[in-house]
């Protein structure tokens, strides 16, 4: 763990502001393209019908300036995106076309447990050369998303964007409407990032790399790999941080497939309402977005409808989904502007009246700093090498109060000793910047709950975790350690989340609504992806109404597949 002092901070922050503009002073150069053009992939498309064929394949694209192989679907990455009506049943026919089994999980739609896509658990998977067909009835409405849950393809492009109209038809409350899908790509094979991070937890995070850790790496990776990632590193003039494992220098940020240089045009007319449904469809990044110029108001969270929030920006973790309403009054162009937070690069689009107008790219913030609140010590937020070390000292061996069983180890490297609900900040590194930054205590939504019952019974899970070991879990243990969470078929129950670790985890129920505990009385949001910050606690209400075998799990890819994993049984 490495703590900036101010004055290190204001380095930094200049450092990465150089950074930016020799980036960004490269952008004609660089080529880039997908098969499918970035405007019909963004404008959400007619409803044409209830049946969908949809052909997995690897698609060829050129990312910052270098040929890959993608998974993609119907020869495009990202996925097409697919209309629905709520009140249909729709048959979607997927083929697999790669070489190894496929899957395609329906995010966030509540559907029968054998159509949710999960091999394994909701059925087995969809082997090479096979066709299986999906067949649900849509009972709900909004932006959601499906992706692969097979490996690690949603890493490599298998993700695409789902816009579920109203049974009573759209709803026009903006003349244009778009999807925004982020993600973060990387021409590294994704294995051998999971391997690496298991081996240093910290490779993507630059510490000064030496002669010896060359020799190592170029045994792990080539030499040919090594040398590029070292002139990667040099020229981003990486510092440590501990805020991501996997950071900007294997990753760029996409905005609807595109890379920052070219990014991604939406058209607008001057005075017209222009809806953004985002995505963050990235394996391991958390985004920050924000329009500068424009206030967006936020009028649904996860797909469910919530009363108007006007922000300046939000923060988007890996499953999450926004959307926004923003109403350009003159020419432009703005540029929509999505940072990752560990503020090594961003995702880039613009708004204009016409195409071939680059709005202006503001420089990245400071990186986010670690608090002492991120430790589960309670109190307000503080940094300081010194406070941290003294704090760290205080926790080493100690036992969780309230929770015996839970025990520092190798698999529980830390316990919050005073865990507390965050939900009214708006997270490491936008706090005090200036702007109106969306919490999740901001969220109403606009239609009371329909389940009153109260629930009958909590269960209370820790999120544990050890960053020097890439270790991640339930309770400390993987999920080949852990039993199945069992829910009886109808109960009502309420999940209780403490993260003891240092990193926020987006936590995502399979099959069911987590009606999040916020303050909001029966106006709870109702969300699919619950974004947990390092030493809070938070709980949500949960209506156990669909029989099955469900996923649980962190949506940052690489954690979900060394073990932050459980199955949810209900019986
Ligand atoms: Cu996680």
């Amino acid at each position: 763990m490495v703590m900036y002092s101010f004055s290190e901070r204001r380095a930094l922050s200049r450092r990465r502001f150089m950074t930016g503009v020799a980036a960004a002073g490269g952008a004609g150069a660089v080529r880039s393209f997908c098969p499918a053009d970035a405007a019909t992939l963004s404008a959400v498309p007619e409803r044409s019908s209830t049946r969908f064929s949809l052909s997995v394949e690897s698609v060829p694209v050129v990312i910052g300036g270098r040929r890959a192989m993608a998974t993609g679907i119907n020869g495009s990455m990202p996925a097409p995106t697919l209309r629905w009506r709520e009140g249909d049943t729709v048959e979607i026919a997927v083929t697999n076309r790669l070489d190894e089994t496929t899957s395609l999980h329906w995010h966030g739609i509540r559907l029968p447990a054998e159509m949710d896509g999960v091999p394994g658990l909701s059925f087995a998977g969809i082997k090479p050369g096979e066709t299986f067909t999906y067949r649900f009835p849509v009972r709900q409405n909004g932006t959601y998303w499906y992706h692969s849950h097979s490996g690690m393809q949603e890493q490599t492009g298998l993700y695409g964007a789902i816009v579920i109209d109203p049974a009573e038809g759209p709803a026009g409350t903006a003349e244009r409407d778009y999807v925004l899908v982020l993600s973060d790509w990387t021409d590294a094979d994704p294995e051998q990032i999971v391997s690496n991070l298991k081996f240093q937890s910290d490779y993507y995070n630059f510490r000064q790399r030496t002669v010896g850790t060359f020799a190592r790496d170029a045994m792990r990776n080539g030499v040919g790999a090594t040398i590029r990632d070292r002139l990667r590193w040099g020229a981003m003039n990486m510092a440590p941080t501990d805020i991501s494992d996997v950071s900007g220098i294997i990753y760029t940020y996409l905005m609807n497939g595109q890379p920052p240089e070219t990014g991604w045009t939406g058209l607008f007319r001057p005075g017209e309402r222009v809806r953004l449904r985002v995505i963050n469809a990235a394996s391991m990044t958390l985004f920050d977005m924000r329009i500068p110029g424009l206030t967006m108001q936020v009028v649904a969270a996860d797909g469910q409808e919530v009363e108007p929030v006007p922000v300046d920006e939000f923060r988007i973790a890996p499953a999450e989904t926004y959307d926004v309403i923003v109403r350009p009054e003159g020419e432009g162009p703005w540029t929509v502007f999505v940072q990752s937070e560990d503020r090594t690069g961003y995702a880039r689009g613009t708004l204009a009246t016409r195409p071939g107008l680059p709005g202006p790219v503001p420089p990245m913030d400071p990186r986010p700093l670690r608090t002492m609140t991120d430790m589960g010590m309670g109190g307000t937020p503080a940094g300081g090498h010194a406070g941290m070390s003294a704090a760290h000292g205080g926790m080493a061996g100690m036992e969780m109060s309230g929770s015996g069983s839970l025990k520092e180890g190798v698999e529980v490297q830390s316990v919050a000793m005073m865990p507390r609900s965050r939900l009214a900040e708006p997270g490491a590194g936008l706090e005090g910047n200036g702007r109106r930054c969306l919490t999740y205590a901001d969220l109403r939504a606009v239609r009371a709950g329909e389940e009153a019952r109260a629930p009958s019974r909590e269960i209370t899970l820790h999120l544990t975790g050890n960053m020097e070991r890439f270790i991640w879990g339930f309770d400390g243990k993987k999920f080949s350690e852990a039993e199945p969470v069992d829910l009886a078929l109808g109960e009502r129950v309420r999940f209780i989340l403490i993260n003891d670790t240092m990193m926020e985890h987006p936590i995502h129920l399979h099959g069911f609504w987590s009606e999040l505990e916020n303050g909001q009385g029966a106006f709870r949001p109702y969300k699919h992806t619950l974004t947990v910050k390092p030493g809070e606690r938070l709980s949500y209400l949960v209506t156990a109404d669909t029989p099955g075998m469900w996923a649980y799990h962190c949506h940052l890819l690489y954690h979900m597949e060394v073990g932050m994993f459980r199955t949810v049984v209900v019986s």
